[in-house]
């Protein structure tokens, strides 16, 4: 078990805890069904699967230990065997093959004295519960001085705190109006104090209560937020993995948003029950998946091995456009997000670089394109995606940058004989500025073409102030130059 920043995910629904379906197949010695339990789980973003089977009236011995055995064999996530019996315990580590997660332990001497030897003798990272003889304090304080105590009892087994977990205990709020605060006090004291890693069992805080997935996924991100490390929960709940990742983007966690992206297309994907294969089935060593996925230095090394076979302008046309087409066209249908069309667009521009080496001067460029986000507008995210694309697509970009006077755009036209200009505005209150430089444009160098885009303009409005195409998005301007270029 790995832990970093990121919260480990257990995976709590093999467990018969208010589970008549559950119980039943513990019953009825039905494993097939606990399997699927696991299968489900680890397709829904579980990292572990803690696995509970224990229930009067079965032999939880030799339930857990099949369980144990079989799911190894269709599930490739660490267990967390959760028992309180010790002879069920031992069992389960004697077959388990890998370092799981023992659950649990506790401050009862007894307990620690029965719990130790196993982990010491089979190997495991064990969950700690900060509760003993008497019971769970009503105190971070107190919890904390439980934690310490374990660990100088785990000390002389000789088993390292690296390898102890405090569980600070989630009780219902719906009977203690202070639970949940007091085990996240204890959970950040604790962590601050011995270094140790946390987790908590998270569902139980709304047990008692209606909709406890409003409750429990709020719990949980309070917990992220307060140093948890792993959480036991309910990987089925859109609420509980929708707060994980929406946690990991507004933590840094979660380079260009792309898990937070792809757990949003499951979720759609599981809503309307389409599945898109065609992305899938794309060759996966080819430089237009590289593109497509946004791999940098993929599409790089690809585009190098393609030159060795296939003409420059070939590859431009029959591989990085098309490619671009596809993110492009993904993105209007938003099937992709701002994060990855412009890893795409990075993507494309490395395999350009590579081309751009291979052709004689000049002779890639098509015309000449100024642009520039208009006087008074300091949003430059759109212009910059039309830029890259343009670039992409071979035309020479000359970018003003932002906040840009309308004679200095005139100018740098006039300068290049420039045909055409590109003018972004993301406000309403910038709009008359790209309208003055558009007069400005159709005055002084009446050849030149301009194109303009932006959050708050219309195809009607840029009519009306004078433009000759209003791009509704980056690919809609490139698609009007490649026409223009042709004609
Ligand atoms: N800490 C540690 N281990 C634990 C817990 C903990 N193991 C067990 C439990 N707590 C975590 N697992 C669950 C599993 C199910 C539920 C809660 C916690 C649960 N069940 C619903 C119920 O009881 O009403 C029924 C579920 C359903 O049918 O949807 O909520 O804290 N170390």
């Amino acid at each position: 078990v790995e832990f970093s920043s990121i919260p480990v995910l257990i995976g709590e629904r093999i467990n018969p805890t208010g589970k008549k379906r559950f119980k039943q197949a513990l019953v009825e010695n039905d494993i097939e069904y606990i399997l699927k339990e696991a299968v489900n789980q680890a397709d829904r973003g579980a990292d572990v699967l803690d696995v509970n089977v224990g229930l009067p009236e079965i032999d939880e011995e030799k339930m857990l230990c099949s369980c144990v055995k079989e799911l190894q064999g269709v599930v490739s996530n660490p267990l967390c065997i959760d028992t309180s019996s010790k002879d069920a315990m031992e069992k389960a580590l004697r077959i388990y093959n890998g370092v799981p997660l023992i659950n649990s332990v506790n401050g009862k001497k007894e307990t620690m004295d029965a719990v130790f030897p196993l982990a010491k003798k089979y190997g495991g990272v064990i969950i700690a519960l900060t509760l003993d003889e008497n019971g769970i304090p009503n105190t971070a304080e107190e919890r904390l001085q439980i934690a310490k105590k374990i660990l100088s009892v785990a000390k002389e087994y000789g088993i390292d705190k690296k390898n102890i977990i405090f569980d600070t205990l989630t009780m219902a709020v719906s009977a203690d109006k202070n639970a949940a605060k007091t085990t996240l006090d204890a959970l950040k004291l604790i962590k601050e104090e011995t270094g140790c890693y946390t987790v908590l069992g998270v569902s139980n805080v709304s047990f008692g209560l209606p909709c406890r997935d409003f409750l429990t996924s709020t719990f949980f991100t309070l917990a992220m937020e307060n140093g948890l490390s792993a959480a036991i929960m309910n990987p089925y709940s859109e609420k509980m993995m929708s707060a994980y990742h929406s946690y990991k983007v507004l933590h840094a966690l979660d380079e260009n948003c792309l898990s937070y992206i792809d757990f949003c297309q499951n979720v759609e994907d599981t809503k309307s029950s389409v599945k898109e294969t065609a992305e899938q089935k794309t060759d996966a060593n080819t430089l237009l998946y590289a593109i497509v996925k946004g791999l940098k230095e993929d599409a790089g090394t690809l585009c190098e091995k393609l030159l060795e076979s296939k003409a420059p302008l070939d590859i431009v046309n029959e591989d990085i456009i098309p490619a671009l087409d596809k993110v492009g066209k993904a993105f209007e249908e938003k099937r992709c997000f701002l994060p990855q069309l412009l890893m795409s667009a990075e993507a494309a521009k490395e395999a350009f670089e590579k081309i751009k080496a291979k052709l004689p001067e000049n002779s890639a460029k098509k015309s000449t394109v100024v642009i520039a986000t208009v006087k008074g507008d300091i949003h430059d995210i759109g212009k910059n995606i039309v830029k890259l694309l343009m670039q992409n697509y071979g035309y020479n970009v000359i970018d003003l940058g932002k906040d840009v006077e309308p004679s200095l755009i005139l100018e740098t036209v006039l300068k290049y004989n420039a045909p055409y200009a590109a003018l972004s505005a993301l406000m309403t209150t910038t709009v008359p500025a790209m309208e003055e430089t558009i007069n400005l444009l159709n005055e002084k160098a009446p050849f030149c073409k301009v194109l303009v885009g932006g959050a708050v303009l219309t195809e009607d409005y840029a009519k009306k102030i004078g433009a000759d195409k209003y791009g509704k998005d980056a690919l809609d301007s490139v698609r009007y130059l490649e026409d223009a270029e042709k004609a």
